[in-house]
């Protein structure tokens, strides 16, 4: 089980596309276990985009995501990371495939609507950034027993 942290980025709040983002990954079987509204801080996003420091992009893309609040979550599931970045596509949204977010919602290679954690690693440096201890719950998701099998849950 790994948890990935998931952005609804400035312009996808400003499309009204909170609830589509989240409709998805409930119905994909994935638990939220976090969930807040936050204006982003210049201190985090130069954290949060360290690797894209030196790109030419970087000053748009901070004051993009600056431009508006934003939704952050924290999803879970088993290969969570890995799942949930097939279902946000590729980076260049008019190239993302038919049936991810970026792919049905968006066209650029900028405003591409969501973020969501590449890998493990990342994933639990971006939760310690983006969340406190008491914003993330470890609530019991009953229908786990009816989305894994036992073996797959590790019961
Ligand atoms: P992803 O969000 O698909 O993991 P990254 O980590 O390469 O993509 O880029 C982070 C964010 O930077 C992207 N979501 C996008 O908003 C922006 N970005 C990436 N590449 C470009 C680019 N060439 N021009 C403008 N913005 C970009």
């Amino acid at each position: 089980m790994d948890r990935s942290v998931v952005i609804v980025k400035p312009d996808g709040v400003q499309r009204g596309l909170i609830g589509e983002i989240i409709h998805r990954f409930e119905r994909k079987g994935l638990k939220l276990v976090g969930i807040k509204m936050v204006s982003l801080s210049d201190a985090l996003l130069d954290e949060w985009y360290a690797h894209h420091k030196e790109r030419a992009f970087f000053p748009a893309l901070k004051s993009y995501m600056k431009s508006y609040p934003v939704v952050s979550m924290l999803w879970e599931g088993v290969d969570g990371v890995a799942t949930i970045r097939k279902m946000v596509g590729a980076t260049k949204a008019r190239d993302a495939e038919p049936g991810t977010v970026r792919g049905d919602f968006a066209m650029s290679q900028q405003y591409n609507l969501i973020h969501a954690s590449e890998n493990a690693e990342i994933a639990k440096k971006e939760e310690e950034l983006m969340f406190s201890k008491s914003e993330v719950f470890d609530w019991e998701k009953r229908d786990f027993d009816h989305i894994y099998l036992a073996d797959e849950l590790g019961k």
